[in-house]
């Protein structure tokens, strides 16, 4: 081309309370200015379409993370907590964190985590699958993964809470200085405390996942307090993004009974029907870039060092790339759908992640003949998670 091409400009505002109430009529209209969208809001480019947001994950050097994953560039501002190892992080140190992570989250360790996985899911649902009312959100959602993950990790049970305080914090973080935010960081001295602490050897049980990063990251060099910033990263990132998977999984099928009625008569279908909740619903919503030198993205030449939003959800719906993308369709192949992100980063955890969703949604097929409202959801806003603070629901038993 000779003439460069006029840049696709947006005063949307993809962290405002609006836009996180209700994304998609936004996600659209952001797909739709261009391939690549300049932000003139906070003076940043992004992405909602399928294409450009997978080959910019596809290229780690040219969109990096060691400047923040988040909007605040760690460049030319402090970051709010030391970097994580592994998602504020670049080849090759992101290589030898990754290889420590991912050696405890492999496919032999997610089947040794299988029986006990499905038991606590079917002793769960089975307990709230009596016709009454109750929360999804704390009953099933939150109290599932704060169960099995915590107990695979090997943390006590006192203080567990403190898990979901610090994810909520870390995931509002992302985002710009909004009020989310500010109110995020502003008091949570203690909780920051009890995860710090609860990162150290001392403080993991013997044979849990947390005691076997420390053994896995000594045997790679890492020292001791580099070790706990790996199980730090276990603590940000496990718990709240199940728990919104999870959440979503259910608000998904309680607003599309026929499609819970395919899954009950098949349960076969719960892998593939948690990733397509995966894809319409994203628990994360977005992640940032930066660019390291001039980089071309969907027509657009990127600056260098300019900061670059991914919007993962939007990219899930992107009618360039998906039949029918509005449409919640367990019987559609969603893989390719980049919740869990694509490439050196993606999510290290999913194998975990897809065993919670699968066995609750097999045990949820096989205790529940519905799944009804019971009074209106409430939304939890957050600059990164889309989720529930709150889900009435009632499951109706086989008759
Ligand atoms: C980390 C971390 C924190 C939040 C999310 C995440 C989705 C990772 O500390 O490494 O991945």
């Amino acid at each position: 081309m000779t003439a460069t091409a006029p840049v696709a400009v947006s005063d949307l505002d993809p962290f405002s309370t609006d836009f996180l109430h209700n994304p998609y009529p936004a996600h659209a209209a952001l797909r739709d200015a261009g391939a690549v969208v300049r932000l003139e809001r906070y003076g940043i480019w992004a992405t909602a379409r399928h294409a450009e947001v997978r080959a910019a994950l596809h290229d780690p050097e040219a969109f990096c993370s060691s400047a923040g994953v988040g909007m605040a560039d760690f460049r030319k501002e402090a970051p709010w907590r030391p970097p994580s190892l592994l998602l504020e992080a670049d080849p090759p140190e992101h290589t030898r964190a990754r290889r420590v992570v991912a050696g405890v989250l492999s496919a032999a360790a997610m089947r040794r985590l299988a029986d006990t996985f499905e038991a606590a899911a079917d002793e769960m649902v089975a307990g709230l699958a009596d016709g009454r009312t109750f929360d999804a959100m704390p009953e099933l959602a939150v109290r599932y993964p704060m169960r099995v993950f915590s107990d695979a990790v090997g943390l006590p049970s006192e203080g567990r809470e403190n898990l979901l305080h610090y994810a909520r914090m870390v995931f509002n973080t992302f985002g710009p200085r909004n009020e989310l935010f500010t109110t995020a960081i502003a008091e949570n001295a203690s909780t920051r405390e009890w995860i710090m602490d609860h990162c150290r050897q001392e403080k993991l049980a013997p044979g849990g996942m947390g005691a076997e990063i420390h053994t896995r990251a000594a045997a790679e060099g890492f020292t001791p307090d580099e070790a706990a910033m790996l199980v730090r990263s276990f603590l940000s990132a496990g718990i709240d993004t199940t728990v919104h998977g999870l959440g979503n999984a259910l608000l998904c099928l309680a607003q599309h009974p026929g499609q819970f009625a395919l899954l009950r008569a098949e349960p076969d279908r719960a892998r593939a029907a948690f990733e397509e909740v995966l894809r319409f619903e994203a628990p994360v919503q977005t992640f940032f870039r930066t660019t390291t030198r001039p980089v071309e993205l969907g027509g657009t030449t990127i600056p260098a060092g300019e900061k670059v939003l991914l919007l993962l959800a939007a990219a899930n719906r992107d009618p360039r790339q998906w039949e029918s993308p509005d449409t919640f369709d367990i019987s559609r192949r969603a893989t390719g759908q980049v919740g869990f992100g694509f490439g050196i980063h993606a999510c290290v955890g999913m194998a975990m992640a897809r065993l919670e969703g699968e066995a609750v949604l097999t045990a949820l097929a096989r205790h529940a003949a519905g799944i009804e409202h019971d009074g209106p959801p409430r939304r939890m806003l957050n600059n990164t998670l889309r989720g529930l603070e709150s889900l009435p629901l009632r499951l109706t038993t086989p008759s």
